[in-house]
């Protein structure tokens, strides 16, 4: 496969040759020059401005003390956190750490989150970690955010996210926005879609796995990809655990699922099972992979998987004509996976084609159980411009391409795309839009739910190049906010985000309602509040005690503005020294920390919280901690010593 330009060409119209798509891809240099030729040749319409643009721009300049009325939740990307912002404000309200180690608020480090990041960790990656020195992984990649579904809609419980780097699956708890559960999941490699169930309600969490590996991958195959495989994972979202596996053909790319319960979907470019680039992009169709969890289910019932690393693993691989996956043709390459709230069409962007293929779900039937060719349930195809990448919808029937070689977003009406499709002389497209640039994820105001609104679109791009103050090479992304009148798309704020402005939902404002107290029962402590009860201490008291158990000593104080209830603790060095602090303060907004300086020990403790990090005392002598939360006049006064008697 040495010339791929020449095995592939342009041998459809409008298909971008796999060579020049790859190109693109690889590198930013490459994608802006092609998205410029996309832009001269593309139907670009200017952006309209005046009227509506002021009027929109009044509702996103809030004024000092408004509340938006949408939060907005964020992946991270590389980041491995996930953002909370205000839409349309576009304020970034809050990060929320999930794969990756926080200074501000100790995620990482305290035993709290080091039990959330390591009670479900596969042994292997224990150990490994273990041989490097380490407990946790410092980085995660942080692509999708979705809430939990309850009838097609946002019912405000959870946010489940992925990891790619490390094979994760996350659980944030909205009532107090911290991570619960993470999951590395078995057998897959780099998960990457990820989507909750949407009807009747998030039973469970669907997980693509890009990267293929061989099956049981402990160094008994290896350079034989002819014997390589994927996994789609569900997990179980309420138990956070692996429910079943199916084993695909190709990398899974990104997943949906219907408004019926009956089917989920992913994207698969690589079909081909290439170790390269030129062998990825070989054939011009690659698939989506409809898996069918009712048959998945009684499968599983029935007895017919494997059992791998513990997981109940189905065979959905192409070939095995069995009625737990079918796969459908798609070009090329396609990558978003984004299905319509009118229930009905399942949008999949062609990514290398310059098309969206429309999949009718309420034709899957036919193709499961009355031997329907799997390119029935293709409605329509719309030819939409260069480069798409994923879809959103306004509710209203219409469907928002982002174009990623074009810089554009393509609006157009899916009933009409339909229509073409068979036969009839209509365009699809109602408008093109600019944006800045090259955009990637796009999302709309409750856009992936049965309450779509249509109000607000944003566009996240991956290139802001001259839209921003230069800060040095490495440039922020943008994140553009539309408002939604009528057909027009009008732009109201560029957003520099630092890496990356992956992916978004917009969730109204009344689904969410946290608390802005913990609660002392929280189950986040459990585990310390074990150790306090062995220790005959109460957290839910004033607390100034230390239990010394061999060389682990355990120092348990409370805080209230601006006192610690030590002001110093003595220890012998190289002692093992837990400190569990409970915050006994229960006013809104009163979070203190705890500071061990020059120990790199440092964790947030809010209202009514109960928080601990653990450390060994290996330097003699006297070692200030201080409360690093800004929370009284006299913030400055709240620290204390930790006296390090020197090993006789
Ligand atoms: S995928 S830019 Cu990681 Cu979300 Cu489409
Ligand atoms: Cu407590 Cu600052």
């Amino acid at each position: 496969m040495s010339d791929n330009t020449e095995k592939t060409g342009v041998t459809r119209r409008g298909l971008l040759t796999a060579a020049a798509g790859g190109a693109a891809f690889a590198g930013a240099a490459g994608a802006a020059r092609l998205a410029m030729v996309g832009g001269a040749t593309g139907a670009a319409t200017a952006l309209s401005v005046g009227s509506a643009q002021a009027a929109a721009g009044s509702e996103v300049n809030l004024a000092p003390g408004q509340l938006d009325e949408y939060y907005g939740f964020w992946s991270s990307g590389q980041t491995g956190e996930m953002r909370i912002l205000g839409i349309p404000s576009m304020r970034e309200l809050m990060r929320v750490p999930v794969f990756n180690r926080c200074s501000a608020t100790g995620w990482g480090q305290t035993n709290e989150s080091l039990e959330v990041l390591t009670e479900n960790m596969l042994p292997k990656t224990k150990d490994f970690l273990a041989a490097n020195g380490k407990k946790v992984h410092d980085n995660g990649d942080l692509h999708h955010v979705h809430m939990s579904f309850t009838e097609g809609k946002y019912d405000g419980r959870y946010l489940f996210m992925n990891d790619k780097a490390n094979t994760r699956v996350a659980r944030v708890r909205c009532d107090v926005m911290k991570t619960d559960k993470i999951l590395e999941i078995p057998n897959a490699k780099a998960i990457h879609g990820l989507r909750p169930q949407k009807w009747p309600r998030t039973n469970y969490v669907f997980a693509n796995g890009e990267d293929e590996t061989p099956m049981v991958n402990d160094g008994s195959v290896l350079d034989d990809p002819s014997k390589y495989v994927n996994f789609y994972t569900a997990i179980d979202a309420d138990k956070m655990q692996v429910a079943w596996q199916v084993m695909v053909s190709g990398n899974l790319d990104n997943t949906d699922a219907d408004y019926e319960g009956k089917y989920a979907f992913s994207t698969s470019y690589n079909s081909e099972m290439g170790m390269n680039l030129a062998e990825m992009t070989a054939s011009e169709l690659d698939h989506v992979v409809v898996f069918n969890i009712k048959e998945i289910e009684k499968g599983i019932a029935a007895g017919d998987f494997i059992e791998l690393n513990g997981v109940k693993v189905i065979d959905g691989r192409k070939g095995q004509n069995k009625n737990y996956t079918r796969y459908i043709p798609i070009p090329n390459s396609p990558h978003g996976c984004n299905m319509a709230p009118d229930k009905k069409h399942l949008c999949i962007a062609g990514k290398l084609s310059p098309t969206v293929s429309v999949i009718d779900v309420t034709k899957l039937d036919a193709v499961f159980y009355d031997g329907a060719e799997p390119r029935s349930a293709v409605v329509a195809e719309p030819e939409l411009g260069l480069g798409p990448l994923h879809t959103a919808f306004d509710g209203k029937g219409n469907a928002l391409t982002t174009l990623f070689l074009d810089s554009q977003v393509v609006k157009w009406n899916i009933e009409k795309a339909v229509r073409a499709y068979a036969g009839e002389n209509v365009d699809p497209i109602i408008k093109k839009v600019d944006v800045h640039y090259q955009p990637g994820h796009n999302s709309t105001s409750m856009g992936e739910t049965l309450e779509a609104d249509g109000k607000w679109f944003i566009s996240m791009n991956k290139f802001s190049k001259d839209r921003f103050l230069n800060v040095g090479p490495l440039k922020p992304e943008n994140e553009q906010l539309f408002s939604m009148e009528g057909d027009d798309l009008v732009l109201v704020h560029d957003g520099p985000t630092f890496a990356e402005p992956h992916d978004s939902i917009i969730v109204h404002r009344s689904v969410v309602n946290p608390l802005s107290v913990w609660n002392r029962q929280d189950p986040m402590w459990a585990k310390t509040r074990a150790q306090a009860e062995a220790d005959g201490v109460n957290i839910d008291d004033w607390a100034d005690t230390i239990v010394r158990d061999g060389n682990k000593v355990r120092v348990y104080m409370s805080s209230s503005a601006p006192t610690f209830s030590l002001e110093s603790f003595t220890v012998k060095q190289g002692d093992e020294v837990t400190v569990i602090i409970t915050n006994m303060d229960d006013i809104d907004d009163l979070t203190h920390g705890f500071t061990m300086g020059d120990h790199g020990v440092a964790f947030e403790i809010a209202p009514q919280a109960t928080a601990s990090a653990t450390f060994v005392a290996s330097k003699a002598g006297v070692y200030w901690y201080y409360c690093q939360w800004f929370c009284h006049a006299l913030h400055m006064e709240m620290r204390g010593r930790m006296i390090v008697e020197p090993r006789s």
